[in-house]
């Protein structure tokens, strides 16, 4: 991460990295998705809302993005070597869909998910549960998708956005979606308020979400199974492993190797 995304991350409690993917990998994806993604939602609601879980057995291209070279300097920075690839999943979203209101955060009452947190200490940026959204198609300004409150994570008044607000009933200057072209990328802690603004253009919203926490940590239930998967790289595996320390009878989580 450069002295400048350090900065704009720390202030803001997410960060835009432009064309992470290149054009062939955004085709890829969305070749994949043209292909696979229709049979495999689990929700597909008739407001336009189509979700996926588990899309990295879809197909190697997806399964790359878990450690794809260009994230894992960013994930080392801000989550520390010892990753725990926790989540992964699509939101797909037609004409009208959302995926829900402003949420996460740190608000504890309503939320109890502590594993949401943002420090600094001492030169060291420390989060918790860590979200990358990959755009595959373009958003632009007032397309939806994606938003969130900048500097949120360290507000101390969260429980104070007016419920109007959090179900985007009343815009806000403070609530922001920023604009994407394919191949950005998006990554933000869950201890920024965000959420999905109702999808307003013609075309499909398409992205690919990646969860990760520090290796000790979880947030979703369900671990990952390495045996689901033909292949793995070895930093896949290290970020698969179950999260927890180290024990007398169990060796310790290894670190990712930075490319
Ligand atoms: O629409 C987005 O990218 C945000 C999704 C989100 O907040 C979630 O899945 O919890």
């Amino acid at each position: 991460m450069t002295p400048e995304e350090k900065f704009m991350f720390d202030l803001e409690g997410y960060l835009v990295v432009r064309n992470v993917l290149s054009k062939e990998e955004v085709d890829q994806c969305n070749e994949v998705a043209d292909r696979i993604a229709r049979d495999q939602f689990e929700i597909y609601r008739d407001d336009g809302l189509k979700l996926a879980r588990n899309i990295t057995l879809w197909d190697p291209c997806v399964q790359s993005l878990i450690d794809h070279p260009k994230i894992i300097p960013y994930l080392i920075e801000l989550l520390g070597p010892n990753i725990h690839f926790d989540q992964d999943y699509c939101i797909f979203l037609d004409k009208g869909g959302s995926k829900g209101p402003l949420h996460a955060g740190t608000m504890k009452s309503k939320t109890e998910l502590s594993s949401f947190f943002y420090t600094y200490r001492d030169g060291i940026m420390r989060n918790g549960l860590t979200t990358l959204v990959y755009a595959l198609t373009p958003v632009r300004k007032g397309d939806g998708g994606f938003c969130c409150i900048p500097g949120s994570h360290k507000s101390n008044f969260q429980l104070d956005i007016p419920e109007d607000v959090m179900y985007f009933k009343r815009p806000a200057h403070y609530v922001v979606q920023p604009e994407l072209e394919p191949g950005d990328l998006i990554i933000f802690t869950e201890a920024t308020v965000h959420g999905t603004m109702p999808w307003t253009a013609n075309h499909e919203r398409r992205s690919f979400l990646f969860k990760y926490n520090p290796g000790n940590t979880i947030s979703w239930a369900d671990y990952y199974n390495v045996d689901d998967y033909d292949y793995l790289t070895e930093n896949q595996k290290r970020m698969m492993a179950p999260p927890g320390g180290h024990g007398p009878k169990k060796p310790p989580r290894l670190d990712v190797v930075a490319p």
